[in-house]
């Protein structure tokens, strides 16, 4: 990628105006917060242009296959380059291509890329550019209800040091009547040793038009305390002195907000818990250079973006492949509520803010095991490179749980399940996601997501029913929402000649000739196949009585299978078109170059005229021995409740599918390892043990290298484009790399 990039930026030079330097009260545009820090950095303005990001683009797949497949050259490879234009009354975003690659010859050109993006052009117009001017116009309204903060508050929110509130803003933008709106909502400032602000939400809220670039033209429209809307700020000031107001509260930090071990000592636990050991290497091999991997039957590539994090690409099975990708393609977290406008306006695509670019170090001995292999990732934007050191990591490990087991009257017969694991978290603001491939044995391959981190807490209102979720604290409500988190899963059965195949049980009543003219209640196998798109999009069976299968009907074949969610929610009034990927479980589309992404990650600015609107991809095509492309969603329907204070935790919130052989082989390939037992015994006493030439670990295990020493932690790591700069080579926390887009 850095390479790219570096040779990227004699061709896209001439596009950029050059970086204001000024020393601003500058905001810190985290996911959901606005946080007002002093900081003094070399940034560009708003007005000016930004390169958000350079990097390779992947190619086409019929050319890739061309080349892995057959005897072509490689495929040209392209930069995929955003930039983010402000010098305009009408900012936006440009994608382009650039090449091919690298930027050695009068070939390589600039152009706009837009074959992928189903709108037709690669381009988004952003309406909430003015970052700075907007949080100086919220703070200035936080000046000015400063006598209402301090007194149904006890503080305020202008911008000030000594504030304990500040403002959070709706996401995506609320368009009506061609203007645009948002909520922000006061909340108070963590008062102790954590950061978290997220759970002390207060009932204060205001609703502004932030139509244009002339923060003179911006205004407050609307107003709502404690559960009840006033339309102006008059209204909401004869009410606060009227008899009978009731001044509601906000939360306040303590132990029960703070992650820092509280509560009292558990039995035992002053003891070391078991801890894994890897007793002779790695098992499996990495190339670090080709992002290569091998375990067992499997081997695959890896890849790593700003927008989307990791992707799996070309997984084979015992030499053949399975997988041409596999790998997320947006997380959506959708709130809802009756009683708090702010929450009903809140939907988050968290791709726009970059999985990739929020994917930090692990913490070795707890994120991963001590032995894992780590890779580092790196993404470029802002003329920086970024690196997260060891943000990915592999490893293997005993699931616990053995993969097979039998007993017999002669002997018992069981087989460990060791799985490998690829593993990358992202902290997209409140929360932390975990994302996981699992491989087995059998031939299965395990996609799990899990979630834990603060959850955007909304506040209690003394007039909430119960429909918005539960109270779960002090004037806290545990905000409902719906987490959607699309993938996108290329399977090439025996080739890319596939079709899809329901098989369902269904119940059945049926006279049969054995039954002696008895009707039978029983069930029965059924198989379809799916014709064409319009067949495409699938829901898992309540019952989880239906699998489905993509099959090359010349062969035999993997199947895919799993739970979950889709949104709740129908035709969001606040997504509108970007997220037709979220109304089903599982969708099945045709491959077409033009279409390698269910989503873009700034659909959410412009949500009704999204740059890709998945439901074009359901024009019709055929599904019958054609290379078909699976796209699934993971998730969570999450009530939050008291268990998720202060943070989720990753053991209720996940959610996974599996893919697993079905008649692939000829057997259960896990036979084939030796860590397998078979005792033979007789009337209880062991006559022979087999071990089938698994040998008795011997190494002396130096504890020590199973917990790490905490301090060798790095967090984020950028080098600037120029070694002159101040910001040339910078060491931060991970919390700092939500800075990564501004600096
Ligand atoms: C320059 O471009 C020409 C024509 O596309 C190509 O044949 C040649 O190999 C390129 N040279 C380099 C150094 O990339
Ligand atoms: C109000 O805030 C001040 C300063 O933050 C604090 O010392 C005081 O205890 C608060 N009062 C109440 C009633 O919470
Ligand atoms: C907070 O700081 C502002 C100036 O930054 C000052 O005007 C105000 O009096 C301070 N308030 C308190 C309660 O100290
Ligand atoms: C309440 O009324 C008093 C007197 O009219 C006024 O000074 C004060 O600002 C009002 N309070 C609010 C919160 O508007
Ligand atoms: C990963 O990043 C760390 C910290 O910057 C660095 O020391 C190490 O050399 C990097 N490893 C690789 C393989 O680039
Ligand atoms: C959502 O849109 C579809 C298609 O236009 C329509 O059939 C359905 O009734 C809508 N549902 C709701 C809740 O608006
Ligand atoms: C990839 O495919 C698209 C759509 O068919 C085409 O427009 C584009 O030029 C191709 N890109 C390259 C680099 O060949
Ligand atoms: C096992 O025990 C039973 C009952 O004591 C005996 O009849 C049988 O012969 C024993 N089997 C063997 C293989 O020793
Ligand atoms: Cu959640």
């Amino acid at each position: 990628m850095e390479v790219g990039a570096e040779l990227l930026w004699n061709a896209v030079k001439p596009l950029i105006l050059p970086a204001a330097v000024q020393v601003v009260k500058s905001i810190q545009r985290h996911r959901r917060k606005i946080f007002l820090r002093v900081l003094q950095m070399k940034k560009p303005l708003p007005w000016d242009n930004k390169i958000l990001l350079v990097e390779l683009l992947q190619p086409n797949k019929s050319d890739a296959l061309s080349y892995l497949d057959s005897d072509f050259d490689a495929p040209d490879r392209y930069a995929r380059a955003v930039v983010r234009f402000g010098a305009t009354l009408e900012p936006y975003i440009q994608e382009y291509q650039v090449g091919p690659l690298p930027v050695a010859n009068r070939s390589t050109a600039l152009a706009p890329l837009d074959h992928i993006y189903n709108k037709g052009k690669g381009y988004q117009r952003i309406y909430d550019l003015d970052s700075e001017e907007l949080a100086i116009f919220l703070y200035g309204i936080g000046a000015s209800i400063a006598d209402i903060t301090q007194r149904l508050l006890n503080g305020t929110a202008t911008g000030s040091e000594n504030d304990t509130l500040a403002g959070a803003s709706s996401t995506p933008l609320i368009f009506e009547d061609d203007k645009v709106f948002q909520w922000t909502q006061i909340y108070g400032l963590s008062a102790g040793a954590c950061l978290d602000d997220y759970l002390f939400p207060s009932g204060l809220m205001f609703k502004t038009d932030i139509t244009g670039r002339d923060p003179a033209k911006w205004s407050v429209v609307a107003w709502q305390y404690n559960g009840i809307f006033y339309n102006s700020e008059g209204a909401f000031r004869s009410a606060i002195n009227s008899s009978g107001f009731s001044v509601a509260g906000i939360g306040v930090d303590g132990d029960w907000a703070c992650t820092d071990r509280s509560g009292d000592p558990l039995p035992h636990d002053e003891l070391n818990p078991p801890v894994p050991v890897q007793p002779d290497g790695a098992r499996f091999a990495v190339d670090e250079h080709e992002k290569y991997v091998e375990w067992m039957d499997f081997t695959f590539y890896l890849s790593f973006s700003k927008d989307l994090g990791m992707h799996l690409h070309d997984i084979t099975y015992k030499g053949e492949r399975i997988v041409y990708e596999v790998g997320l393609q947006e997380a959506l977290a959708h709130y809802a509520s009756a009683s708090d406008p702010f929450f009903a306006s809140n939907a988050y695509l968290d791709s726009e803010y970059g999985i990739g670019q929020l994917t930090f170090q692990l913490v070795s001995g707890f994120d991963c095991p001590a032995y894992a292999t780590y890779l580092n990732t790196s993404y470029y934007t802002g003329e920086s490179t970024h690196i997260h050191p060891s943000s990915i990591c592999l490893f293997e490990h005993d699931t616990g749980y053995p993969i097979q087991r039998h007993t017999t009257p002669l002997y018992v017969s069981v087989t460990k399940n060791i799985a490998f694991i690829v593993r990358s978290s992202a902290t997209v603001g409140n929360y932390d996601y975990m994302f996981d491939y699992e491989f087995y044995l059998d031939g299965s391959i395990h996609i799990t997501v899990r979630a834990s981190g603060y959850i955007e807490s909304s506040f209690w209102a003394s007039n909430q029913g119960g429909e918005d979720g539960f109270h779960i604290h002090d004037h806290l409500a545990g905000s409902m929402h719906d987490h959607v988190i699309n993938y996108k899963l290329d399977l090439d059965v025996a080739g890319t000649a596939n079709s899809v195949v329901r098989s369902a049980l269904i119940p059945t009543t049926q006279v049969y000739p054995w039954s002696n003219g008895k009707p039978i209640n029983q069930m029965k196998f059924e198989r379809t196949f799916l014709a064409s798109e319009d067949e495409g999009k699938l829901n898992w069976d309540a019952n989880n009585a239906v699998m489905y299968s993509v099959v090359n009907k010349d062969a035999v074949n993997p199947y895919a299978t799993g739970n979950r969610n889709y949104l709740v929610i129908e035709n969001s009034t606040i997504l509108g078109n970007s997220v037709n990927w979220a109304t089903h479980h599982l969708y099945a589309v045709q491959h077409k170059d033009s279409e390698p992404k269910s989503a873009y990650p700034y659909n959410g600015f412009d949500p009704n005229a999204p740059v890709v609107d998945f439901n074009k991809f359901f024009d019709g095509d055929s599904l019958d021995q054609e290379d078909i492309v699976l796209y699934f969603n993971l998730g969570m329907h999450h009530i939050p409740d008291t268990s998720d204070l202060p943070n989720t935790v990753f053991t209720s919130a996940q959610s996974s599918i599996v893919l697993a052989p079905q008649n692939y082989l000829l057997g259960d390939p896990s036979r084939a390892t030796i860590h397998q037992t078979r005792i033979n015994f007789i009337n209880g006493t062991v006559t022979n043990a087999l071990t089938f030439g698994a040998k008795q670990p011997t190494c002396a295990v130096d504890l020590s290298v199973t917990a790490p020493d905490l301090k060798s932690f790095v967090g984020e790591v950028y080098f600037s484009k120029y070694p002159n700069h101040p910001d040339a080579q910078m060491i931060g926390n991970p919390g700092d790399g939500a800075l990564a887009g501004l600096v």
